[in-house]
C-alpha cells in the first residue's frame, strides 16, 4: 500500500525541485546547528546576535530571490518560502531578521532602485555586511499607512527629511534605512528613500520592554532634518504600490514561516503527550490529545499546500495581492491556534522556555499582527468580493 507519513501527509517534499530542496535541506542544517542552541538565551535577556546575518549570508540565505549579480540567488519564491519556514521554525524573530532584509530591504532596491544603488548596496546586504531595516509605520499610522506624517522636502541637491517611525525590525543595528515619506516635489506622493546611518539628524532608539519576538530588535527611525542628495530617492516607486510591492512579498514568506513555527510546536507536542505519563498512561494515549494533534496536523498540512501554490503561481508570474492576503491571514491564526494548544498540551512545564511553545506562542501574536493585521487582511478579501471597501 502507499505510505503514509505523518509529518508530511501529502508528500510536500516530493512536490519541490532539487535546488529548491537543497536550499531547504542548507537553511535546515543552519538553523538546527546554528539557531536553535542559542536562542534560548538570546529570548531571555532579549539580545539580538548581529553575527547572524553574515553567517545567513555566508549561505546565500539573504536576498535569495534578488538576481546573483547583485549577490542574491536569483532562486524561486519556493525556495524563499522554504528557507522562512526553517528560520521560523526555531523563531519568528530571527525569520523577521531574515525576511526584512530580502523582502523589505533588498527587494525594493533591486526592484525600484537605480543601478548605482544596486551596485551600491545590494553585494554588501547579500553577505550581511550591511545590515537593513524598513520604515513604513509610524506612531500615528500602522494599518493606515496612508496616513503617514513624514516629509521629504526638496532642498537644491536633494531633500531634507522629517518624521519618525515606529516599531521597525533591525532599525537599532540597521546600517541601510529603506523610509518611505511623502514628498513635496512629487505632489505629496509617497515615496522611498534610502538612508545610511550616521547621517546627520538619523536616529534609530531600541524599543524597550517587548514580551514578544525578543531575539529581533526592534525600534524607532527618527529623522530630524536629514539631508539627502537626489541620489537617496528610490527611482522607480510612487505611492502605496511602492511598499506594498514590498510587503507582498514578506507576508508571503510569513505565511510559510508560521508554518515553521507551528509544525515546531505540534512536533512539541506529540513528544511531550508520547513521554509524559498521567494516569498509567501516556497523554498521547488519550482521545482528547489525538484530537488535538489531529487538527495541528490537518491545518499545517493544508496551510503549507496553499503556501506552495501561491509559491508557485508567484513564480509563474500569477501572483496577486489578495492571495497572499489569504495565506498570511490564515496560517497566522492556525499556526497561534496550534501554538496555544501546544502550549496547553504541555502542562506547567508548557510555561517554562526548556520548551519552546510558550515562545512560539508569544512570538506569532506579533506576526499576526504585522504585515497587515488579521483583521486588515480580511477587509482586504471582503473588499475583493464585494467590491465595497470598508476600511472606514
Ligand atoms: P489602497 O487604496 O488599497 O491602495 C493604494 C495603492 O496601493 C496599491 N496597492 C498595492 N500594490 C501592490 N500590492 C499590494 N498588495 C497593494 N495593495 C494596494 C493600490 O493599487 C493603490 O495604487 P494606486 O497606484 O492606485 O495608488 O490603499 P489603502 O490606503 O486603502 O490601503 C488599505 C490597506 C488596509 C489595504 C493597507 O493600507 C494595508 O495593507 N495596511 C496594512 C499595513 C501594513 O501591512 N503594514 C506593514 C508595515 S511593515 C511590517 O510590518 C514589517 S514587519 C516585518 C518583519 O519583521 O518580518
Ligand atoms: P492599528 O492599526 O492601530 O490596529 C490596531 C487594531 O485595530 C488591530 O487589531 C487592527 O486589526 C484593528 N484595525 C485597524 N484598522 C481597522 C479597520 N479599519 N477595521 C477594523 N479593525 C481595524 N512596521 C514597519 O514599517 N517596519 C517594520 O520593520 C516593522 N516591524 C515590526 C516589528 C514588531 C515587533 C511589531 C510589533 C510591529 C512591526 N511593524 C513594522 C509595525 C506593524 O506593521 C504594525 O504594528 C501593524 O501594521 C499594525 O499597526 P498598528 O500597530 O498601528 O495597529
Amino acid at each position: 500500500s502507499n505510505r503514509f507519513e505523518w509529518s508530511d501527509p501529502f508528500l510536500l517534499d516530493q512536490q519541490l525541485g532539487d535546488e529548491e530542496r537543497m536550499i531547504r535541506d542548507t537553511a535546515h542544517a543552519y538553523c538546527q546547528d546554528n539557531l536553535a542552541p542559542r536562542v534560548r538565551d538570546a529570548y531571555r535577556n532579549e539580545s539580538t546576535d548581529p553575527a547572524i546575518f553574515t553567517e545567513m549570508g555566508e549561505l546565500g540565505l539573504l536576498g535569495l530571490t534578488v538576481p546573483e549579480e547583485y549577490g542574491g540567488a536569483g532562486a524561486s519564491y519556493t525556495a524563499y518560502g522554504l528557507v522562512a519556514r526553517e528560520v521560523e521554525r526555531v523563531d519568528s524573530g530571527y525569520r523577521s531578521m531574515m525576511s526584512v532584509q530580502s523582502s523589505l530591504v533588498m527587494y525594493p532596491i533591486h526592484a525600484y532602485g537605480s543601478e548605482e544603488q544596486r551596485q551600491k548596496y545590494l553585494p554588501k546586504l547579500a553577505t550581511g555586511e550591511y545590515i537593513g531595516c524598513f520604515g513604513l509605520t509610524e506612531p500615528d499610522a500602522g494599518s493606515d499607512p496612508g496616513g503617514m506624517k513624514t516629509r521629504a522636502t526638496k532642498t537644491d541637491g536633494g531633500y531634507v527629511l522629517n518624521g519618525a517611525k515606529m516599531w521597525i525590525s533591525n532599525s537599532p543595528i540597521a546600517d541601510v534605512f529603506v523610509v518611505w515619506a511623502k514628498s513635496d516635489a512629487h505632489d505629496g506622493k509617497i515615496r522611498g528613500f534610502v538612508l545610511e546611518k550616521g547621517m546627520k539628524g538619523l536616529s534609530a532608539p531600541k524599543i524597550e520592554g517587548k514580551l514578544s519576538l525578543r531575539a529581533s530588535i526592534t525600534g524607532e527611525i527618527v529623522m530630524d532634518n536629514v539631508e539627502v542628495g537626489e541620489d537617496a530617492l528610490l527611482p522607480n516607486a510612487e505611492g502605496l504600490s511602492g511598499p506594498f510591492g514590498c510587503l507582498n512579498r514578506a507576508r508571503y514568506g510569513i505565511a510559510w514561516g508560521v508554518m515553521g513555527a507551528a509544525e515546531a510546536c505540534w512536533h512539541a507536542a506529540r513528544q511531550y503527550g508520547l513521554d509524559r505519563k498521567q494516569f498509567g498512561r501516556p497523554l498521547a494515549n488519550t482521545q482528547l490529545y489525538q484530537k488535538k494533534l489531529a487538527d495541528m496536523q490537518t491545518e499545517i498540512t493544508l496551510g503549507l499546500q496553499a503556501a506552495l501554490r501561491v509559491g508557485q503561481l508567484f513564480d509563474a508570474g500569477q501572483m496577486a495581492p489578495e492571495m497572499i492576503s489569504l495565506i498570511k491571514r490564515n496560517n497566522c491564526g492556525k499556526a497561534l491556534d496550534i501554538a496555544r494548544m501546544s502550549r496547553d498540551m504541555h502542562g506547567g512545564n508548557g510555561i517554562s522556555d526548556s520548551f519552546p511553545v510558550m515562545r512560539h506562542m508569544v512570538n506569532l501574536e506579533t506576526v499576526n499582527t504585522y504585515e497587515g493585521a488579521h483583521d486588515v487582511h480580511a477587509l482586504i478579501l471582503g473588499r475583493a468580493q464585494t467590491g465595497l471597501q470598508a476600511f472606514f
